[in-house]
């Protein structure tokens, strides 16, 4: 079965099925104008996307997808470094962007390919084996630069294929949302769900309140803070009440938004929760209860553990909290060029760790009760490594030291601080080169600057010392 099976297949000529912003094409169009970008691109590898939000990204990851080649999703704002080395490090043979992208200006500089909705093509490219990567997706770890997670069309089909099973996705839906198209949460369920089950899509460009309001969506997906935001907008918020899913993931959704949602909307939201590296795994499902607080059960085809340090299973009492860890069919196949990662997050019998701390209900349930490492920041839905961050600022030629923190922030979840000791800086000032350097979201929110970073005897920064108090 193709990976993209309803647009594969759809004879529909009607003109809206997939609309970014204010452009929109018919599955048959899309189908044709990313079979000319798939005939351009034959017998290319590995092919980057300046994931821009628009109807350019989709035909162009589409056009990688048919081609055969594994698709690398850059995010469009991600300055010289992160893009310097998302470029070398994945070995994209070109880079797809909209028509009067200029070239790439960088140390790593593969030739820019126009992508043209307007075109139109009817090779037939046949469908690539299930087990070639399809997307190699960019994500933080604590320390250095972003690391390549390679996903398989396999892992991609199913889950999305569990995805419909849990939330009743269908033909008859209409997604609706404003989601970045470079992770998971917009590309893999915001994009390639509907050309895979037949939804049709709206993507509203920036994910505002008034915008999910006016997109008369049957299904919606948001991190906590687009949600956060609606349930500010009474008004907004309103207006989802003819909808029939309202989805949160990416970042614990807080109660209080859980509620005021319910209350404004009519609709209980339905959490789930997944990684990069994993896909998404566990979720509440339209047929069943919603539970504040909570991501719900394991997809088809997952399982799920959860451990003590020492590796030992827990009890599923809903009391005890260790390590959740994962197998199934929507695992990654590893890091590109980083088998050393790789085999740290594998445990000996082979689950996955997903550094998540989790409780287990007797029914099933799971609560993701935080993280095991401070050095991942959860901003906004966005997952940014503090050593990245703290990387960037040390090539600012005043900064002698540098230690990035995530603090509790009522509309991101957690924000980014820096701490930092140099000579002549300013605050705005480090916030725009990193915003420069790296993608606007890592850029801290705010600076301190500090005589002297708190160290323990081994000369080790100690980070809680920063935020305590
Ligand atoms: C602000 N801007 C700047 C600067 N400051 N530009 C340059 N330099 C600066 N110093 C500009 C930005 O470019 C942007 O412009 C605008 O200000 C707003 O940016 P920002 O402040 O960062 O936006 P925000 O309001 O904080 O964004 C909130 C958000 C965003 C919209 C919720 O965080 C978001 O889209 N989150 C989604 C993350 C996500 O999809 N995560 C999924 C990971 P302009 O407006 O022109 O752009 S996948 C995952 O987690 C899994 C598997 C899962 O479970 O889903
Ligand atoms: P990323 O790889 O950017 O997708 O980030 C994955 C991380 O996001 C997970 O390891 C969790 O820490 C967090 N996450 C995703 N969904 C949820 C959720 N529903 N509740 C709490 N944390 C979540």
């Amino acid at each position: 079965m193709p990976l993209l099976t309803w647009l594969a297949e759809s004879t529909d000529e009607r003109p809206d099925a997939i609309r970014v912003d204010d452009r929109s094409l018919s599955w048959v169009e899309l189908r044709r104008a990313a079979t000319a970008v798939a005939d351009d691109l034959r017998g290319a590898r590995r092919v980057a996307v300046s994931a821009t939000a628009s109807l350019e990204t989709v035909v162009g990851v589409v056009g990688g997808l048919l081609a055969g080649a594994a698709v690398v999703p850059v995010p469009p704002d991600a300055g010289p470094v992160e893009r310097d080395h998302i470029l070398r490090d994945s070995g994209a043979e070109v880079l797809l962007a909209p028509p009067g992208t200029p070239p790439v200006d960088g140390a790593v500089a593969p030739p820019v390919m126009p992508v043209d909705p307007a075109r139109r093509a009817d090779t037939r490219h046949p469908e690539p084996d299930a087990a070639n990567p399809a997307l190699i997706l960019y994500t933080s770890g604590t320390t250095g630069a972003p690391k390549g997670a390679v996903l398989s069309r396999r892992a991609i089909a199913a889950c999305l294929d569990g995805l419909a099973d849990a939330w009743a996705w269908t033909p008859d839906d209409l997604l609706a949302h404003g989601l970045p198209l470079f992770h998971v949460h917009g590309l893999v369920l915001g994009v390639l769900g509907p050309l895979r089950l037949g939804s049709r899509l709206r993507h509203v460009g920036r994910p505002r309140p008034d915008r999910y309001a006016a997109a008369g969506g049957t299904l919606y997906f948001g991190v906590p803070t687009i949600w956060s935001r609606i349930a500010a907008e009474p008004a907004a918020a309103r207006e989802l009440r003819g909808a029939r899913l309202l989805v949160s993931g990416s970042a614990a959704l807080p109660e209080p938004v859980f509620a005021a949602l319910a209350e404004m909307t009519g609709h209980r939201p339905v959490e789930r929760y997944g990684m990069t590296e994993t896909l998404i795994t566990v979720s509440a499902r339209a047929d069943g209860p919603r539970r504040p607080g909570t991501v719900g059960v394991p997809l088809p085809g997952v399982r799920t553990r959860v451990v003590d340090e020492a590796g030992a299973p827990l009890p599923a009492d809903g009391a005890a909290m260790g390590e959740l860890q994962v197998r199934g069919d929507t695992l990654f196949d590893g890091y590109l060029n980083r088998p050393d990662a790789d085999a740290a997050t594998r445990t000996a019998d082979d689950w996955f760790r997903t550094g998540d701390v989790a409780t287990v209900g007797p029914d099933g349930w799971h609560r993701i009760v935080g993280r095991a490492a401070t050095d991942l920041i959860k901003s906004g839905g966005y997952r940014i490594g503090a050593g990245e961050v703290e990387d960037a600022l040390l090539t600012h030629p005043g900064v002698r030291e540098a230690a990035v923190v995530g603090t509790p922030h009522p509309d991101l979840g957690q924000q980014i601080i820096a701490y930092v000791v140099g000579d002549g800086l300013g605050e705005a000032e480090l916030i725009d080169f990193v915003a420069r350097q790296l993608s606007v979201h890592k850029r801290p929110r705010q600076v301190r600057l500090v005589d002297a970073l708190p160290r323990n005897a081994m000369g080790k920064v100690q980070k809680s010392r920063l935020t305590e108090g």
